[in-house]
């Protein structure tokens, strides 16, 4: 285990040679998953070659080989990051036990569960992101689109390895299904809520990247925790490869904002006047999808959750260095909750509330971002600042998805709700607008009038590199 073979049809650091029937079934997979991506990968650009980025090993540098590639020549891998020397389980009720290499049969169920759970989020955002290509507002932006969709594609290959080598027929079938769901579609959605919503222009793309794949970085990080050492370790890589896809969504909202304002400034506070994005459409984007995204980490109160911490399976985000206890088997965690119309705190179990201590991280990294972006705001001379939504807004998932409440968390009538809801979430106006300001730009270093440039190109060229050969 370790050694990277480069030259097998699938390039992989878990021996596959040594595998011949895994090997195999792996191999009859791919042409599958190469169906899939020139039906729904990206629309357009497939014989182009384009600035990419693509992992060769686990080393440090060993991931970002930085070359041309055409997308279905894109070497899609499967890598784990070494074992580590402490291989015990470190958290839940196995505490101190070692680590599995194999399935616990108990627990078969509940790995397979969140396994293909994760595996889903990946084609189904390379689905959303489908036509981006075709509006993107710089050369440079395409090439970071394109980056983010096969690196996703990478994602499902990680996944279904481990559905391919744990999980026998069970795995394979998954795998197939995997392939068949589509986001979106009415008779067989993908999984997860986010992942069915249409991601159309780039203001939601750049949201989706920030908000939804941070999500991924939260859920990524509990799994590195994993008992399953297979999926630690596999999660541990991807997560190195996350890290851009979130520098996609922050840097790409905070060239929006930055655009926005001057905009906002030349035309007295008419940014729209000048084919720009208003201050008030991106706070109802952020009030968008920073709500489907809270979604994605389940019920505020799940046994499913409690199940998968008790059995070792998914800890807490930075298990190790975060807490001190990785039992919790007594403690409570304070949960508000609607009761006769108020919003009332009840003590939950803690391990029923696990949910909700990483969604609590998640919200945390979000306002960060938000504080960055305001002080974009600030520096431009205006005086708007953005804002994240309350967590009990626009809910479709857990406690709070049974009422109504407005953006500050306030109880209010459906009827309420309704009124309001156009101005305060991302509305079908607003996508007709920004789908009409965006006209793909194609010379290299030039940006479209809706969106700053960046700071600086990728891998040390030049803004004016030619990161998509057209
Ligand atoms: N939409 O017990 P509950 C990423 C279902 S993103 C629809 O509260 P649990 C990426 C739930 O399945 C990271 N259904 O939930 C980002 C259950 O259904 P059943 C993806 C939902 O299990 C961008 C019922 O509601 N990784 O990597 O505690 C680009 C009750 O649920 C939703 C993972 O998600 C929803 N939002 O927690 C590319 C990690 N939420 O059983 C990639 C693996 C819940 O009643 N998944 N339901 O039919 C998990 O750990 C858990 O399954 C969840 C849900 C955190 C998602």
């Amino acid at each position: 285990m370790g050694n990277v073979d480069q030259n097998g049809k699938i390039p992989n650091n878990v021996d596959l040679a040594g595998d011949k029937r895994l090997q195999r079934a792996l191999e009859h997979w791919l042409p599958l998953y190469m169906e899939w991506w020139n039906d729904m990968g990206p629309a357009g650009f497939q014989t182009n070659d384009i600035y990419l980025r693509t992992a060769v090993s686990v080393e440090a540098g060993g991931w970002a080989n930085f070359d041309y590639v055409k997308m279905p020549e894109y070497r899609w891998g499967i890598f784990m990051t070494p074992t580590e020397s402490e291989n015990s389980i470190g958290f839940g009720d196995h505490l101190g036990k070692p680590v599995w290499q194999e399935i616990p049969g108990e627990y078969r169920g509940n790995l397979r569960r969140i396994i293909v759970t994760q595996a889903d989020t990946e084609p189904a955002s390379v689905e959303q992101q489908r036509f981006l290509g075709t509006i993107a507002p710089s050369l440079y932006d395409m090439r970071n689109l394109f980056q983010v969709n096969v690196e996703e594609g990478r994602h499902l290959w990680a996944m279904v390895y481990l559905l391919f080598r744990f999980f026998g027929k069970d795995g394979r079938d998954e795998a197939e299904e995997l392939l068949c769901r589509r986001s979106g579609d009415e008779d067989k959605p993908r999984i997860l809520n986010a992942f069915n919503e249409a991601c159309d222009h780039w203001l939601s793309f750049f949201c989706f990247t920030h908000f939804t794949d941070r999500d991924g970085k939260f859920q990524l990080a509990s799994l590195a925790e994993s008992g399953f050492e297979p999926l630690a370790r596999t999660c541990k890589f991807m997560l190195t490869e996350e890290a851009h896809h979130l520098f996609v969504g922050e840097s790409g909202l905070d060239r929006i904002i930055k655009r926005s304002a001057e905009l906002t400034k030349e035309t007295d506070g008419d940014p729209i006047s000048a084919g720009g994005i208003s201050l008030e459409m991106i706070q109802r984007s952020i009030n968008y999808w920073f709500t489907f995204s809270l979604d994605l980490f389940g019920g505020e109160i799940s046994s499913n959750a409690a199940n998968f911490f008790g059995e070792g399976l998914k800890g807490r985000f930075k298990e190790h260095s975060r807490y001190e206890d990785h039992v919790m088997k007594d403690g409570i965690k304070i949960i508000p909750q609607v009761v006769d119309g108020s919003v009332v705190e009840e003590e939950v179990p803690y391990r029923n509330a696990i949910n909700e201590v990483l969604r609590d991280e998640y919200i945390d990294d979000c306002q960060r971002a938000l504080r960055k972006w305001n002080r974009t705001l600030e520096k431009a001379g205006l005086e708007t600042r953005l804002t994240l939504p309350s967590r009990r807004f626009h809910r479709h998932q857990g406690l709070y998805s049974e009422h109504s409440f407005d953006p500050e968390g306030n109880v209010i009538t459906k009827d309420r709700y309704e009124a309001n809801s156009g101005r305060w979430l991302l509305n079908s106006d607003d996508n007709d607008y920004l789908v009409s300001i965006m006209n793909q730009v194609i010379e290299p270093g030039k940006m479209a009038n809706w969106i700053s440039a960046p700071a600086r190109g990728i891998n040390g060229q030049p803004l004016e590199f030619e990161y998509v050969r057209l």
